[in-house]
């Protein structure tokens, strides 16, 4: 038997092996428990990288781990195969998307069969192939029928020498990526879901994702932003116009000394005439309209704005307040416009001090006064002041009578705001899935009939890309009305990428069914998706479209449930010498050269024993030789067994006392590592793992003749506990040792209480410091039970009676002092 053992040519053997036995392939199977195991599916950028190895080999181990205990698991992947990237290859190296993303896959699809991942590829599915996007095309459709999809215009980025619209990050300091020309915001048409309707429902669902980590559920809960307030109309002097603004501060109303637009707001628009104020605003607008949006808003930007001249009336104490355009308001949130109280807000006060606008107090502090002159604005609930009938009141119970106040008056309502906005799904790329309406003049806007779906992105040549590809098709362009047969135009846009992402694990329950997006049983049987692993940068936005569109799929009737995970796990991120890996730093790890040198097996223990899972991870090539030196050292005790050697396990045989110790460990070893494993800690069940290997070298030092049947029953629980994680290795190990079925079927071994128990420990019983007694405990008893122990025991109460017990010292695992003095009494 060879030192080394020959990893290439064993994982090769057992990944042949599971292949030809479709080893991985789920079947539904209703007398069997489910286990879904979903990990994020990967973009087909060409290679795998070290980030993707982890989160796979993390799904991997559950995925392995949960079959073993019995479970029915489905474990699929596919390929989130539309976005930009291929179409930038195409430009780039002239090579149609289509085919470049298929190469990917081919080459990634290689490159995750070479980790040994126990998938079922028959589940297998690309996002990019009409048998998947036709399914996108019917919901979007069934969405639009339900009035969950429409049409407005938004601004876009829109680049005019390439004449087409640009995604965020290919703006660069307000520049076109491709040819440096600058940017411009244009109100195009564009395709909406309305998210917003379900803000509500999908803050509320927080509650059942009680296996979700907090961060990720306030996350969510921030990006959805409710806020509960008010909307109060101010009338516009001279006008029949009213001007809506939003606070969540209405007890402060006596204190707003000047109203704020934002830029945007409609009203403005219709004041840039040719007045000295008119132009002064056309100028502040247009200089508000390049400026992105985070920073026009971030806390420390200068506060900036223009007098409009204008005068809107303070309902509650009729005062004429002027109005303001400024930086700080934004369009979308609210109403795009705000009463100013600079006395209680701080970037209200930034303002009226710059622009030398009034600051009136109208809350005191619960005790004492504010100074005269503040430093800065006191945004704390308490007293009011100078308002009117309201004086006196504590801000909450202003805000009740002042709102009803405003009700019965009509000029104001309870309101609520999100900070969430509707989901803008229009794509003017090509690489996406068409959406499939047609624009017909005399019907208007009409769904592709389900009949003529999917509608095919038409093949291109990649020369032709760049510049709005499906626009530039006629033949693609050019339909006849569904309804009236007329001339009409096919929608050009494509949809987001997000989209396919937010229902492609549903599809994986029946991925060719042709009827359907998907199969009711199948859903039934194997939602919800046990556990979902991936990278927290998904936090918000594809982990809240997901459950966005399982809650459409539900009001559509195609499911029967409102959230499709019930845990979530995500897992840290990969880093060389403290940074992310990345092509520009130059400090990518090739997954292949690893292999190549020391295994999958030995790479896939490196990414989950190098760092608690939820962790970053420090690349080392120590810490990943340290695996594989791990791996031989445990071929290595495989050598007595090599020639088929014959004994069996120890059973109930009498064990010397280091034979129990061992058994101890291996029974130690096997609860340690289901329960590390239940809590997503590979690392420290590997490391157990490793431990336990210390302890077989230890015991074959000293080995009985007649144990050689105890170590094979350790040899055995470390093959089946560390199969999980380095699968093959473990297959060849079972098989060495005599057995000719898989490893990955066989059942996760379960340990014997007793045996797991540590032999016991004398603890000392004192009176006074007196030794009286003796008990023996297991080690760790808590100090509560040592105590109970203690003052029963039946020599050591002799000396308690009729003393009064006026103290008990514990010291841990050895000894318990019980002081006593005379009864009180
Ligand atoms: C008067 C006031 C007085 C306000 C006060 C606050 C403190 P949240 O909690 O984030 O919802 N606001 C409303 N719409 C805005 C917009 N489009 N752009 C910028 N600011 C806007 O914040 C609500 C508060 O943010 C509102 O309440 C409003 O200012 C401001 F002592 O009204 B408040
Ligand atoms: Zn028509």
């Amino acid at each position: 038997m060879n030192d080394h053992y020959d990893f290439l040519a064993t994982e090769e053997k057992w990944q042949q092996r599971w292949a030809q036995t479709e080893e991985f392939v789920a079947q539904e199977d209703s007398s069997a428990d489910k286990y879904y195991v979903l990990e994020m599916l990967p973009y087909p950028s060409g290679a795998l990288h070290i980030g993707h190895v982890r989160n796979y080999s993390l799904g991997d181990s559950i995925a392995r781990f949960r079959r073993m205990q019995g479970l029915n698991v489905l474990h699929p992947i596919g390929w989130d195969a539309f976005g930009l990237p291929a179409e930038n290859a195409a430009i780039q190296r002239g090579i149609p998307p289509g085919k470049w993303t298929l190469e990917n896959i081919a080459t990634m699809k290689k490159q995750c069969q070479r980790m040994g991942w126990a998938y079922d590829w028959t589940r297998e599915i690309a996002t990019c192939s009409p048998e998947y996007y036709r399914w996108n095309q019917w919901l979007f459709v069934r969405m639009f029928e339900k009035g969950l999809v429409y049409q407005r215009e938004g601004a876009v980025n829109w680049c005019d020498q390439c004449k087409t619209v640009l995604a965020n990050e290919q703006v660069i300091d307000g520049c076109c990526w491709r040819d440096g020309s600058e940017v411009l915001e244009k109100e195009l048409e564009q395709w909406y879901f309305r998210i917003t309707e379900y803000a509500d429902q999908l803050l509320e669902d927080l509650d059942q994702l009680e296996g979700w980590p907090d961060k990720v559920q306030r996350m969510q809960q921030n990006w959805i932003g409710k806020s509960v307030g008010c909307a109060v109309s101010f009338p516009l002097e001279d006008s029949d116009v009213t001007i809506d603004i939003f606070t969540t501060r209405l007890d402060t109303i006596y204190g707003a000394t000047f109203l704020v637009l934002a830029p945007e707001h409609p009203l403005v628009k219709s004041w840039l005439d040719d007045s000295d104020e008119g132009r002064q605003m056309s100028r502040f607008v247009e200089e508000m309209r390049r400026q992105g949006k985070e920073i026009r808003t971030a806390e420390d930007t200068e506060k900036k704005g223009v007098f409009t001249g204008r005068y809107a009336t303070n309902p509650f104490n009729g005062r004429a307040t002027p109005i303001w355009i400024a930086n700080f308001v934004l369009m979308g949130y609210g109403t795009g416009a705000i009463m100013a109280v600079p006395a209680h807000d701080q970037r209200d006060f930034e303002f009226a001090r710059k622009y030398e606008l009034p600051i009136q107090v109208v809350i005191q502090p619960d005790e004492g006064s504010l100074p005269a002159e503040l430093e800065q604005a006191v945004s704390e609930y308490g007293v009011l002041a100078n308002s009117e009938a309201f004086s006196g009141l504590s801000s909450r119970e202003a805000q009740e009578r002042m709102v009803e106040f405003a009700q019965s008056k009509g000029f104001g309502e309870k309101s609520i705001t999100y900070r969430i906005r509707d989901w803008s799904v229009s794509r003017q790329r090509y690489w996406g899935t068409p959406i499939p309406m047609i624009h017909c003049p005399k019907c208007g806007v009409v769904p592709v009939p389900e009949k003529d779906l999917p509608v095919v992105l038409p093949k291109v040549e990649s020369t032709r890309l760049g510049q709005s590809p499906l626009a530039n098709l006629p033949e693609f362009v050019n339909v006849s009305c569904p309804e009236c047969q007329g001339e009409a135009r096919r929608e050009t846009d494509t949809m987001d990428t997000f989209v396919d992402s937010s229902w492609y694990f549903y599809r994986y329950t029946s991925a060719h069914y042709d009827s359907a997006p998907i199969r009711d049983e199948s859903v039934r049987y194997w939602f919800p998706v046990d556990i979902y692993i991936g990278g927290v940068e998904h936090a918000i936005l594809h982990l809240i479209y997901m459950r966005f569109f399982t809650k459409v799929m539900r009001d559509l009737g195609l499911i029967s449930f409102d959230e499709p995970v019930s845990r979530l796990f995500t897992q840290g991120m990969v880093l060389k010498d403290g940074s992310a890996m990345s092509k520009s730093r130059g400090n990518v790890v090739s997954p292949d050269e690893v292999i190549q040198d020391f295994g999958a097996d030995a790479l896939r223990l490196f990414v989950l024993f190098a760092a608690p899972p939820d962790r970053d991870l420090d690349w080392s090539e120590r810490g990943l030789e340290g695996c594989f030196r791990f791996l031989n050292r445990l071929w290595r005790m495989l050598r007595q067994f090599q020639d088929g050697n014959e004994t069996s396990a120890a059973g109930s045989r009498e064990l010397s006392k280091q034979g129990r110790a061992l058994r101890r460990k291996s029974h130690q070893t096997i609860r340690k590592v289901t329960q590390d494993l239940e809590r997503m800690h590979q690392n420290t069940a590997i490391a157990a793992i490793m431990e336990l290997l210390n302890s077989v070298y230890e015991y074959t030092g000293q080995e009985e003749p007649d144990e050689m049947g105890l170590l094979r029953e350790v040899l055995e629980t470390i093959a089946l506990l560390l199969s999980p994680f380095a699968p093959h290795f473990c297959e060849e190990m079972w098989e060495t040792l005599g057995h000719s079925d898989s490893i990955t079927v066989s059942p996760w071994p379960t340990y014997n209480p007793e045996w797991a128990r540590e032999e016991g420990i004398s603890i000392v019983v004192q009176v006074n410091g007196k030794v009286r007694s003796r008990f023996s405990a297991s080690p760790g008893i808590p100090e509560d039970e040592m105590k109970a122990l203690a003052l029963e025991d039946e020599k050591a109460r002799v000396y308690l009676e009729g003393k009064a017990i006026r103290k008990i010292i514990v010291v841990p695992d050895k000894l318990v002092n019980i002081v006593v003095g005379k009864t009180d009494n």
